[in-house]
């Protein structure tokens, strides 16, 4: 870090310390994850002074000549990864490739359906205080409240009563499979869009560990950065009948000039996730977290749902007498990063919720397996249960510290 140390040592100092944290932390937060040194070199490079409003071969600025070469080889890898005829790599987050597709496909007011907030669903999903609630009328379907199941029968019964012209799957915060093809059937019979927001399970669908929407969603949304382990971003991929509305939700509906140093990296992410050995991470990431699951089920934790059938594990917090900010707390404090999370028919108002969220995505990274997950799950279930007891603590820590010590995180410098 040469230049950056001279030129601002603060700024350096910060990204020193996040970089020895982000090494001696079990990082579980099931949206975060480490991106490669080639993704992370590629992010840093000098395409970052590049302007490019528009498209290949059709943008509002010269010397475009190499930039449109990234932007194509990420497109061509992004349709040939997740079998789509149309790829858009420029928006900034799953948030802006969200806001993209509704902006090219609906108008002010149109009608929406998605997951409701407290049941996983994302801000964007149509939540009031989200633009997508300011501007759409979203109509939310729930799960159900024993089996914390998504209920198809209330999303087919509110979609003929409120006529959707898009419905919205997927999560970001559901531990199980999504059945889309009872959701295009649903779809169909309104003549809906079928729009599948695969922002938490993009990486899985590449290894097969989570079926994908291809054939039943024509339009797909993801962010990079989650399971991909990408850099910071969005994608949306879909039919070809959509490619010019979802093009122009995008640029110039939502979003300036693209990133291409982003784009770079989402490139270089996109050959890393076409490889045998990412598929194989991505089915390993679900044997862990069902090895997760197990030991925290053993210790007597309540899980939303009973379990995991993909890369996350939400607990109810409430019946060890917490809420998911004080539960969330007493992990970190042992090195264990989650984040607290509402969970179906909470019973705690969103800044505390009632529950805790977290995964395997980056642990797996790190080559943690199966044996490892069942050490981690028995640790954050003493915690959980003596959350004020320090000699806990403690030996969670060690545990920590040999576990992160054995197993570094990939593409984060040890200095
Ligand atoms: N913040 C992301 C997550 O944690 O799931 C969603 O945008």
């Amino acid at each position: 870090m040469g230049a950056l140390e001279q030129v601002d040592p603060e700024v350096a100092a910060v990204i020193r310390h996040e970089e020895g944290r982000q090494q001696a932390v079990l990082e579980m937060i099931p949206s975060e994850n480490y991106a490669s040194a080639a993704v992370i070199e590629a992010v840093g490079s000098v395409l970052t002074n590049k302007y490019a409003e528009g498209y290949p071969g059709a943008r509002y600025y010269h010397g475009n000549r190499f930039v449109d070469d990234v932007e194509n080889l990420a497109r061509d890898r992004a349709k040939a990864l997740f079998g789509y005829e149309h790829a858009n790599v420029q928006p900034h987050s799953g948030t802006q490739a969200n806001m993209a597709v509704y902006l090219g496909l609906l108008n002010p007011g149109d009608t929406v359906m998605g997951l409701k907030l407290d049941a996983g669903g994302h801000l964007t999903h149509g939540s009031p205080v989200n633009a997508s609630g300011l501007l759409y009328h979203f109509v939310s379907y729930g799960v159900d409240r024993e089996s914390h199941l998504v209920d198809y029968d209330e999303m087919l019964a509110l979609a003929k009563e409120h006529r959707p012209k898009i419905i919205v799957v997927g999560a970001t915060a559901y531990p199980r499979v999504w059945d889309f093809q009872r959701a295009r059937a649903i779809a169909d019979e309104v003549d809906a869009v079928l729009m599948a927001d695969m922002a938490h399970l993009a990486g899985l669908i590449v290894g097969g560990a989570h079926p994908s929407p291809l054939g039943f969603a024509p339009v797909m949304t993801t962010s990079t950065h989650k399971t991909l382990r990408g850099p910071r971003g969005g994608m949306v991929l879909s039919d070809r009948r959509y490619r010019l509305r979802i093009d122009r939700g995008v640029f110039p509906g939502s979003q300036g000039g693209p990133m291409m140093h982003v784009i770079a990296g989402k490139a270089v992410m996109l050959k890393e996730a076409a490889t045998p050995e990412f598929r194989a991470h991505a089915v390993q990431i679900v044997a862990n977290a069902k090895a997760l699951a197990a030991a925290l089920i053993d210790a007597g934790i309540v899980l939303i749902s009973g379990g995991t059938d993909n890369h996350l594990v939400l607990v109810d917090v409430r019946p060890l007498g917490l809420n998911g900010v004080q539960a969330a707390d007493a992990l970190e404090a042992a090195g264990i990063v989650v984040n607290s999370n509402p969970i179906p028919f909470d019973t705690l108002p969103p800044r505390e919720g009632g529950g805790i969220r977290f995964g395997t995505p980056a642990i797996t990274s790190r080559g943690m397996g199966e044996a490892e997950m069942k050490v981690i799950g028995q640790g954050m279930a003493r915690i959980l249960q003596a959350p004020a007891d320090e000699g806990v603590r403690d030996q969670v820590a060690k545990t920590v510290r040999e576990l992160t010590a054995r197993f570094p995180a990939p593409g984060v410098p040890v200095r």
